[in-house]
């Protein structure tokens, strides 16, 4: 075969992604990128080859995450990319940085009626920071770069670039490799806070008697967690995370007080919100969440975030960790006294002892908040965390609490179901020598379990525990509530053995139903040598806290619930 000289748009498109610091191309195959396949055979990126393009980028978000090297999803045109944008939306709404190359039909039949032909570009532009078609095979380093930098740039987020086929297999000269020249995506430097803000800043702390610190993503992808908890234990200031900050303080130090979370923020005077944004979480920094007395501090290395939804006492635009360890240093020596403590402490351990008596349940079927319970203590404390599900999320997000960042992943502000067993695929590839432990619905686990068999065939070290009720849990409990037990509809699911299809796609399996059996099948799993299910038969009628509870409320009007129906027959507001 003859070739024409110099190298086409595929290898340029690779090479990049080798500069940048990639060494996965997380992907599902297709004629379209065929090319960038061809290119990673020499260049030595590694594709991961999974069995739904929507999982390619669920792993690429957790692989982005946690292995402090860039995510990167390819997929094929049309269907390929249409399938990734639920996976698009869930990086989108966690501030998740990515990249997402998509093939594309040949610019020559653009509007023809080619094959796998849709406006992708239109379709990713909600859901992404940036979408870019590349019209020039010698530009495409430009484009990987600026897609990196932009997914990079505050407030994180994905980015999307589509090579139209006609473009990628065209050939430039080696020397006009414009890769070589670019500066790295990824900026080096912290922007730093401005000092005039951090004095205003210091003028509340001093003043304040029950200061209480907010901590989200920002402070992990700063690397600031050293820094805040410097801050928080000069300060004596309990610190609350997001989610995905779980970990920011050990789950036991004194100053996690994560189960006394709503009387400490009803009752603080000062919130150093940092790194995370007033979305619903925190009732959009409005009352009744946030209250309407204490005054405000925000850090957040994006603008577009500071003020948004509430607005704050002190506004700084800069890095978490530089603005953490400026108002560190500007502290008096000394850690002050905080009488509130003591009953914020009280009533943490109150709550905590509660569930550990509701964990101690020996019912049969098994009780949701045991089965977390008893697989977090049957594994290694450096395992990542992975939850996934309706009901069994919030019974798992009562039980882990790592002692580190980037151990928990949840499907985040997106709510995205099915995220469990591509996040854990990624955690086993970021953290080696981890086992990546996800806790996952049945329902939830059903979306994307082919994914079991990625992890088989590049013999990922994961875990999943099925919490197996036989049904959509959260949603049955819910209709049970609002409409009336006889009124359950399209929520209930079989009881099937999901040991079993783990044992057919070539792993290890094992069903269990009475609770002193799942701290031993978890040590047998994680010792198998193999990628592990554990399939539970838990309590469908075992109804989570957040259920009750409906979090999510519009300011001064009725309390809503996560779906925005009003909370009414008996669920509480607790
Ligand atoms: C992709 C997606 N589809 C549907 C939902 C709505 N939803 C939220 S929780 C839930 C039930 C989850 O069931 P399961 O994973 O079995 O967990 P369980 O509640 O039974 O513990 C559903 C359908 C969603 N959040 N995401
Ligand atoms: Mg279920």
């Amino acid at each position: 075969m003859t070739v024409a000289p110099g190298i086409d748009a595929g290898r340029r498109a690779v090479a990049q992604l080798v500069r940048e610091g990639a060494d996965i191309l997380f992907s599902l195959n297709g004629g379209h990128i065929a090319p960038i396949y061809d290119a990673c055979l020499d260049l030595g990126l590694r594709i991961l080859d999974v069995r739904h393009e929507d999982a390619a980028v669920h792993m690429a978000h957790a692989y982005g995450r946690l292995a402090g090297r860039p995510g990167v999803a390819c997929v094929t045109a049309g269907p390929g990319v249409t399938n990734a944008v639920t996976a698009m939306a869930t990086a989108f709404a966690a501030a998740s940085p990515l990249l997402l190359i998509g093939g594309k039909t040949p610019l020559r039949q653009f509007d023809l009626g080619a094959l796998q032909d849709v406006d992708q570009v239109a379709i990713l532009r909600p859901v992404t920071k940036g979408a870019f078609t590349v019209l020039e095979g010698a530009r495409v380093a430009e484009y990987v770069n600026a897609a990196i930098r932009l997914a990079y740039a505050p407030p994180h987020g994905p980015a999307y670039v589509e090579i139209p086929t006609d473009v990628l297999r065209e050939r430039a000269p080696v020397e006009d490799a414009e890769g070589g020249t670019l500066p790295p995506a990824r900026l080096a430097g912290r922007p730093a806070p401005d000092p005039a803000l951090l004095a205003r800043a210091m003028e509340r702390i001093e003043r304040a008697e029950r200061p209480v610190i907010v901590a989200g993503g920002g402070v992990l992808w700063s690397g600031a967690q050293a820094t805040l908890r410097a801050l928080a234990e000069r300060l004596q200031a309990p610190v609350l995370t997001t989610s995905l900050a779980r970990g920011l303080l050990p789950g036991a130090h004194p100053l996690n007080l994560y189960a006394a979370r709503s009387f400490l923020l009803s009752r603080a005077d000062l919130i150093l919100v940092v790194g995370t944004r007033f979305n619903y979480v925190l009732g959009y920094g409005r009352p009744p969440r946030l209250p309407k007395g204490a005054a405000v501090i925000q850090i957040d290395a994006a603008a577009s975030e500071l003020n948004r939804n509430r607005v704050v006492d002190v506004a700084i635009q800069a890095d978490a960790g530089a603005a953490l360890a400026a108002l560190a240093a500007a502290l008096p020596a000394g850690a002050p006294g905080r009488p509130w403590l003591a009953e914020a402490a009280a009533r943490h351990a109150k709550a905590t002892a509660a569930q550990e008596a509701q964990a101690a349940a020996e019912a049969r079927p098994i009780h949701p908040l045991r089965l977390c319970r008893d697989v977090v203590r049957a594994a290694p404390p450096e395992a990542t965390f992975i939850a996934d599900g309706g009901d069994i999320l919030s019974f798992a997000r009562l039980a882990i609490h790592p002692d580190a960042p980037g151990r928990f992943l949840d499907p985040g502000p997106y709510g995205c179901l099915g995220v469990g067993l591509p996040f854990a695929n990624a955690a086993a590839l970021a953290r080696a020598g981890a086992p990546a432990v996800c806790i996952s619905g049945d329902g939830a686990l059903g979306i994307h379990l082919m994914e079991f068999d990625t992890a088989v065939r590049h013999r990922l070290p994961i875990l999943v525990v099925v919490s197996n009720n036989a049904g959509w849990g959260i949603e049955r409990n819910s209709q049970v509530a609002d409409f009336g037990a006889d009124r359950v509809i399209g929520t209930l699911l079989r009881d099937s053995r999901f040991d079993l299809v783990a044992r057919a796609l070539g792993g290890h399996g094992e069903r269990v139903t009475d609770p002193a059996q799942i701290a031993p099948a978890v040590r047998r799993a994680l010792e198998a040598g193999l990628p592990a299910l554990v399939d539970v038969a838990t309590d469908i009628g075992a109804a989570s806290p957040d259920l009750a509870r409906g979090l999510a409320r519009v300011p001064d009007r009725q309390p809503l619930d996560f779906y925005g129906a009003p909370i009414s027959r008996g669920r509480g507001e607790g």
